[in-house]
């Protein structure tokens, strides 16, 4: 607490330094050529106000505790001003199922919405007094997926094979996620990020009554695309199938999570 004052302070000491500094210079130079002690009280006066100014402004906030926002969602700027958890990232193109994940987790309905910013929900991991944050963006947004990566500890990637509500695998689908898949890795690779990262073959509810023809494209393209993250030897990957609406499947994300978490 004391130090991380002591560094704000420094950097807002810093930051006025040039403004007041220049100023009393420029008082000082005046008053001596003068000799016009109140005219140097007076640039003092501006100089030691300004110092309890930094002082002041430099002392840091409270962080909220888990406590105080779980099941709540947040801004993901927001997280800076609560206590330090694990953070979790959802990965995934658009409609794959991310923020269905975060409100299965959260035991409520399914929501109809599109996130157009990054959130962050907090929850805390049942039984235990860990928290964790799981944050969920638009899988349109590449440069927002990479925001993710570049702040999470470990990343839960969703694939499906369809995005309309059918049972079919669908080529096009499947290709526009290949390529999403490609670009993140490139990019995890070009940061050298060591992460971890578990997959989820979503919407098994569906696929599972596919033909079996149709069932191996997908579980080809699930393997695809884990066995590119495991060419990454920084990243430690694993893979599921998975449907949101099981229970049994949102208790294995949260055992995976459990395994991975830091703070106590
Ligand atoms: N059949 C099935 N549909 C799912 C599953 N998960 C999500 N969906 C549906 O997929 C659609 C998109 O989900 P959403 O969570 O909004 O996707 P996001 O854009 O990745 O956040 C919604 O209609 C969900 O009901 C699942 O496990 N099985
Ligand atoms: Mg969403």
């Amino acid at each position: 607490m004391i130090k991380k004052w002591l560094d704000n302070f420094k950097k807002e000491l810093t930051d006025i330094a040039g403004v007041t500094g220049a100023f009393g210079l420029v008082g000082a130079g005046i008053s001596i050529a003068a000799s016009m002690p109140l005219f140097t009280i007076g640039t003092g006066a501006i100089a030691g106000g300004s110092i309890l100014y930094a002082g002041f402004k430099s002392k840091p906030k409270k962080l909220l505790s888990h406590q105080e926002t779980l099941n709540k969602t947040i801004l993901f700027n927001e997280l800076n001003n609560i206590e330090p958890l694990t953070k979790v990232g959802l990965v995934g193109v658009t409609k794959v199922g991310k923020s269905t994940l975060i409100k299965s987790m959260q035991c409520e309905l399914p929501p109809r919405t599109r996130t157009e910013e990054l959130f962050a929900t907090i929850l805390s991991v049942l039984h235990t007094n860990k928290y964790i944050a799981l944050i969920d963006g638009p899988g349109q947004e590449l440069s927002q997926q990479f925001e993710i990566i570049d702040n999470v500890d470990i990343l839960l990637m969703i694939i499906d094979h369809n995005v309309e509500d059918k049972n079919n695998a669908k080529i096009s689908r499947i290709e526009e996620q290949k390529d999403f898949f490609d670009q993140i890795l490139k990019y995890i690779n070009r940061k050298n990020y060591h992460k971890r990262i578990h997959i989820l073959v979503n919407k098994e509810d569906k696929w599972k009554y596919n033909n079996i023809r149709g069932k191996s494209v997908v579980m080809r393209f699930a393997d695809e695309i884990e066995n590119s993250f495991k060419n990454n030897p920084n990243c430690k990957v694993t893979m599921n199938e998975h449907s949101n609406f099981k229970i049994a499947d949102i208790g294995k994300v949260w055992k995976i999570i459990d395994l991975e978490l830091i703070n106590e």
